[in-house]
């Protein structure tokens, strides 16, 4: 559910980068007698030629477009290029494509703030390098200016499509009386030009790029003007570029929210929204919501570019469609383990390189039911806390599954009977976290008890509900709206329980696939209004347990060694908590005091860490590290234990 932001100044520079047909490209290099020659990239699935992922430019000249098969594109343009997708695990293996999207976010993150949004998408925030850029030189003083800045698009300014158009851009460029926010806009599109230039030199991809003064405004841009052009959306531009825009095309709206403003409020354009007060929005859609879409019809949104230069989440799968749909149980796990084999080399390689944990593994299914009475039936996507090792991330995702079907198919029906058929299935982790560096971060983290212990005191009732996460009983189970995975760009976001799973042999193919249940929305919400709980029906119980998790403080480490639940996940979902929290002088506290009380701690529960979090915990275990906080221990178990008894006499003294 969309929130709205507190506003924030228009003054903000804000790009957006979308490479341009990215998996095309990354074929391209790899083999340079393609380039120029019209190009696509097929799926795994080799039926009638292939579905196509992603089409070269000079082949959409000729017609060429993602919607056909291989066969279709060669009758409209017999001599294309069709590449197939690199395959692994009898699947799709897109890691060459995340890779070269890495090495893009990498040089355009030199500039400023930068968020990776899909696989080949980021926005940047270029205020400060903007500014920076003003104060050093007036942009009247420019002596030459770049072709590239000079070929970019202004909106608002009539340009004739003509070589007069780059006089007429350097002159909006250097106007002397121009708006300060024009002016730092002119500066940022000087920078992404830079910046386009520097990724065509180190990685010879082409991108094309919006730049705003916000995300939603660059977002819309960057898809005007492309191939490797850039387009600036001025102040003044912005009613003209909105009014007319289809409402279902706007972030957010392209589903249940947006065809309720079509059809109760008879909304088709974002200028149809303007009409409507702030007032009677809220009223229909709650505080939030309601202002939310009075701000986004303005143009107005206070997003923040997040900096993360990496995956929000993990994800493997795979399409089963028509007569590959998987009937039995066997078959499910047969390929449940091929994708929780890749899921898991991904934590593995997440965690190694760039010391990330995973913190919650989802199950999507796309299922039907022979006998079908009930079609419009989904199968429940299933999450539960995510435990480290390909064998456990497959036994849970199998009954992740098992919990689904029964649920899908009703009470009375026996899996094991048949009658049902899964088309897509796919293995997801989210709620992915940094260890912070060093072996002080477990220390830290431990530490970190402290504060919530000496606050709150928790107790063994209050943590109870969460200690059963890894029952079935608990599985959180995820709606059909809640669940998205944006997979390069807006049109190609995909629901996983819709049907969407058949035109998608590679789903979860989105380097930064966000799983949406992972709200990041913070701020305390006001009541609801009954459209905006309905909206929300999916989210809720997530939410529920996130806020009830949030309430508790970090009590789920005390949690995860008490009960020595075998997940990693009581780890992580500390760390995160620890992470949201944490400030310099709490923890600078922390490190001054050290009061533990536990029961036990087993030493298999370190084994069941990530090997790279034992190792942490095990050199923090060293007697130097606790040297003047507790007594030396051969086993974790004995340590804490000996800590318990320290603590005991403490408060007895
Ligand atoms: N992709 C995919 N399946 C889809 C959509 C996209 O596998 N249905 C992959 C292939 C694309 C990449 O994601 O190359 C990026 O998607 P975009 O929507 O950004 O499309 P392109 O980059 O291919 O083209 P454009 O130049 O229009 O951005
Ligand atoms: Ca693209
Ligand atoms: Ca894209």
């Amino acid at each position: 559910m969309p929130v709205a932001r507190p506003e924030t100044s228009d003054s903000r520079i804000i790009a957006h980068v979308d490479m341009d047909c990215f998996y095309v490209q990354v074929e391209q290099r790899k083999q340079p007698q393609l380039r120029g020659q019209p190009t696509a990239v097929v799926q795994y699935n080799s039926w009638k030629g292939g579905g196509l992922i992603a089409v070269g430019y000079e082949a959409r000249k000729d017609g060429v477009k993602r919607s056909m098969r291989g066969d279709e594109a060669k009758k409209v343009c017999p001599q294309i290029q069709l590449v197939q997708v690199p395959v692994a695990r009898g699947k799709a293996d897109l890691s060459i494509y995340r890779n070269a999207g890495s090495e893009v976010v990498s040089i355009l993150a030199r500039k400023g703030r930068c968020e990776r949004a899909s696989i080949d998408e980021v926005y940047l925030d270029l205020t400060d390098a903007a500014e920076a850029m003003l104060k050093e030189t007036p942009l009247e003083s420019l002596e030459s200016i770049d072709e590239e800045v000079l070929k970019s698009h202004v909106l608002g300014l009539s340009l004739n499509g003509n070589d007069d158009d780059k006089e007429i851009v350097r002159e909006w460029l250097t106007r002397r009386d121009a708006d300060h926010r024009d002016k730092l806009l002119a500066c940022g599109a000087i920078i992404v030009a830079e910046l386009r230039l520097q990724v065509l030199r180190e990685t010879e991809f082409t991108c094309s790029a919006g730049v705003a003064h916000n995300k939603m405004l660059a977002k819309l841009a960057t898809g005007m003007n492309k191939p490797a052009q850039q387009t600036i959306v001025t102040l003044a531009s912005v009613k003209g570029l909105l009014e007319p825009l289809p409402i279902k095309k706007m972030k957010q709206l392209g589903g249940k929210l947006g065809s309720s403003l079509q059809t109760d409020l008879g909304v088709n354009t974002v200028g149809d929204l303007l009409q409507f007060s702030e007032e009677k929005l809220q009223h229909l859609y709650g505080a939030n919501t309601g202002t939310w879409l009075w701000n986004i019809a303005r143009g107005i949104s206070g997003d923040e570019v997040e900096g993360r230069l990496l995956s929000k989440s993990h994800g493997s799968g795979k399409t089963f469609p028509g007569m590959q749909a998987l009937k039995t149980l066997a078959a499910v796990e047969k390929w449940l383990k091929e994708l929780c084999e890749e899921l898991s080399e991904r934590l593995q390689f997440d965690l190694e390189t760039n010391k990330r944990v995973a913190h919650t593994l989802t199950l999507h299914a796309n299922a039907y039911k022979s006998t079908d009475t009930d079609s419009h039936k989904k199968f429940p996507s299933k999450s539960c806390p995510l435990r480290y090792g390909a064998g456990k991330i497959l036994e849970d995702s199998v009954n992740l599954f098992q919990a689904g079907l029964r649920e899908f198919l009703g009470s009375y029906t026996n899996p094991a009977d048949g009658g049902w058929g899964i088309t897509g299935l796919s293995v997801s982790a989210s709620k992915i976290v940094a260890i912070p560096s060093g072996t002080s971060s477990i220390t830290r983290y431990f530490h970190g008890r402290d504060r919530f212990s000496a606050s709150s005191e928790p107790s063994d009732e209050k943590l109870a509900p969460e200690v059963d996460n890894l029952s079935p009983s608990s599985w959180t189970e995820g709606h059909s709206a809640s669940h998205q995975i944006e997979c390069g760009g807006e049109q190609t976001q995909i629901t996983h329980d819709t049907s969407s799973f058949d035109k998608y042999e590679t789903a979860c193919k989105d380097e930064a696939a966000e799983i949406c249940l992972t709200s990041k929305h913070h701020e305390p919400q006001p009541r609801l209004s009954e459209k905006e709980r309905n909206f929300n029906d999916g989210k809720r119980s997530y939410e529920q347990k996130r806020k009830a998790t949030k309430e508790k403080g970090t009590s789920s480490i005390l949690r995860f060694l008490q009960t020595n639940s075998c997940s990693s996940s009581g780890v992580q979902e500390a760390l995160d908590m620890e992470r949201e929290s944490l400030t310099k002088s709490q923890n600078k506290r922390r490190a001054n005091t050290w009061r533990y009380n536990v029961d036990e701690i087993d030493q298999s529960v370190v084994e069941e860490l990530p090997p790279e979090i034992q190792a942490e915990v095990r050199t923090w275990l060293r007697p130097q590290k606790q040297a003047n906080t507790v007594k030396r221990g051969s086993s974790i178990a004995h340590y804490f234990s000996l800590n318990r008894i320290e603590q005991t006499n403490l408060k007895k003294s």
